[in-house]
């Protein structure tokens, strides 16, 4: 009994998923939920997560959500193969590399999931994006990336001087967000231009990129 990961490639907490798979270098099976179907809202679906909510993922017995509890799980029972993305080894450097993927969680997600909301899925269920929530979610995570322009501009990954599962977790709404008119964001800060160039060329992370094919209004 292998990897399975329930979802939908275009969905950036999937592709959260799968990026960190592909970075591992595993085996996996991938099932396509019926999304727009509802397929996520049905009993068989909902015992494998009461919320009802895309990615899954199954490994033999166990079955879990939150797709940045799967990355974690991930990085902690295949930490010996491809790159270590917690740090393992060193109890300082893996409590600085979950203080990062806490910050994007806790920071950086809360700014930037309301934009990406506005600009792809208010347009998709064929309603106007409220540019209200835009600005003022553009002025909280210019904010929160004005933290990161400091921090990369000391290493050169957020965690320190090694990609971690905390750059990790960010690339597939920032990919997303780069979509959007509001991309200078990122790209006006140098440090933090560089760190998303870098990391969002990994060969894991391109991978997976192709499949996402959401476009902004
Ligand atoms: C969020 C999952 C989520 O919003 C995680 O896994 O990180 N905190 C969770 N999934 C969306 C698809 S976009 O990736 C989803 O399933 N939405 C349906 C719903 O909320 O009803």
């Amino acid at each position: 009994m292998g990897l399975k990961v329930y979802g939908v490639p275009m969905s950036a907490c999937t592709a959260r998923v799968l990026a960190c798979l592909h970075e591992k270098g595993l085996e996996f099976e991938f099932v396509p939920v019926n999304f727009f179907g509802g397929e996520h809202k049905q009993p068989p679906f909902l015992e494998k997560n009461p919320f009802g909510q895309i990615p899954v993922l199954e490994d033999g017995d166990l079955t879990l959500f939150e797709s940045r509890a799967i990355t974690g799980y991930i990085a902690d029972k295949f930490k010996d193969t491809g790159c270590d993305l917690i740090r393992h080894g060193d109890c300082n450097k893996a409590a600085v590399v979950r203080v990062w993927v806490e910050v994007e969680a806790q920071q950086y997600n809360p700014a930037i999931r309301p934009i990406l909301y506005q600009c792809f899925v208010v347009p998709l269920i064929g309603k106007t994006s409220d540019q209200k929530i835009i600005d003022e979610s553009l002025e909280k995570l210019g904010n929160v990336l004005d933290v990161y322009e400091a921090r990369l501009s000391k290493t050169k990954y957020l965690a320190g001087d090694h990609f971690t599962l905390a750059d990790l977790n960010h690339l597939s709404y920032t990919f997303y967000f780069m979509k959007t008119p509001y991309a200078s964001l990122i790209e006006s800060r140098p440090h933090v231009k560089a760190w998303w160039e870098d990391i969002s060329s990994r060969p894991a992370f391109v991978k997976v990129s192709v499949n996402m094919k959401f476009e902004a209004n």
